[in-house]
């Protein structure tokens, strides 16, 4: 297993690309209000498709498995968007894109993870442009990122159930992690690859984002979907092909497919020094973290 090293340029700004080589995520301004307010005017008027269960605490519009509404939420999203964004972002094509909701509860926090994988991380790269319709901060529920994560092994994220190899070393990572707070219409860029969660919203107002989803312009999209513990099945997509999953499970309108076998696996602890090799801050943090187990 190597490190993946990033091969490619997603920035304009110089400074924004050394920040998010170096991280794997980097926040800038993207939206004005008048922008945000007529994104969270559009989610208020379809709340109710979007909540399908009651004690759902985060909810984002792919949940509803209502295939129109899924497709114009993304419309929508990308039309107020797409312009603003190419001009940060180089030769990136937009995908799905969601409302997220927040709802006030303790139990309200993401844990950590990392994204399916939709692209081949080894050439190319996929991510999401995660935007603040209101003020995000650790009281209703900020994004947390570990930085550098999106130089970890790479490992392929499969639909259904996603057994993360990081699992049984998670709570070993936590005190790495980074908070992002972000005023109305900053956003936060990410890799599916880097590894983030968010803290529990504390407050009693919904808190609501735009995600974004990119993906570099010359990558073919992918979904990987869990047969069995030995077998994937491999799906060739277009963006539209991911409005009709339901629950991640196989696409309907079934794409062209292939089978092959894979091999998941768990980090354990005592595997986490042997992967983490070159300088990467991340890693040598991690490594000595483990050197005293
Ligand atoms: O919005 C959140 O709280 C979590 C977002 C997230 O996990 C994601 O964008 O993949």
């Amino acid at each position: 297993m190597k490190n993946t090293e990033l091969k490619y340029e997603l920035f304009f700004d110089k400074n924004l690309q050394k920040s998010f080589d170096k991280n794997g995520f980097v926040s800038f301004p993207l939206l004005d209000s008048t922008t945000c307010d007529y994104l969270v005017r559009y989610y208020e008027k379809f709340k109710e498709l979007h909540i399908l269960k009651e004690n759902e605490k985060f909810h984002t519009t792919a949940h509803s498995n209502n295939w129109k509404l899924i497709e114009e939420v993304s419309n929508i999203i990308i039309e107020q968007i797409a312009d603003l964004l190419n001009k940060v972002l180089k030769d990136v094509n937009f995908m799905h894109s969601v409302f997220m909701a927040k709802e006030s509860g303790e139990d309200s926090t993401v844990a950590f993870h990392q994204d399916l994988t939709y692209v081949d991380e080894i050439n190319f790269f996929s991510g999401n442009c995660w935007i603040a319709l209101d003020d995000v901060n650790e009281e209703n529920g900020c994004l947390r990122f570990i930085p550098g994560s999106h130089l970890f092994p790479p490992v392929l994220r499969t639909a259904p159930d996603y057994n993360w190899p990081f699992e049984n070393v998670k709570t070993k990572l936590d005190k790495y992690a980074v908070n992002v707070t972000l005023p109305k219409g900053h956003c936060v860029v990410f890799l599916h690859s880097t590894v983030h969660g968010s803290l529990p919203n504390t407050t009693s107002k919904t808190r609501l984002s735009s995600t974004v989803g990119f993906y570099s312009k010359k990558s073919p999209l992918t979904y990987s979907f869990k047969q069995s513990d030995s077998v994937i099945e491999v799906y060739d997509m277009h963006v539209k092909d991911f409005f009709f999953l339901e629950n991640d499970g196989r696409p309907p309108k079934l794409p062209s497919s292939f089978c092959k076998p894979y091999k998941f696996y768990q980090v354990q602890p005592n595997q986490l020094s042997e992967i983490a090799s070159g300088n990467r801050t991340i890693f040598s943090r991690i490594k000595s973290y483990f050197k005293n187990d």
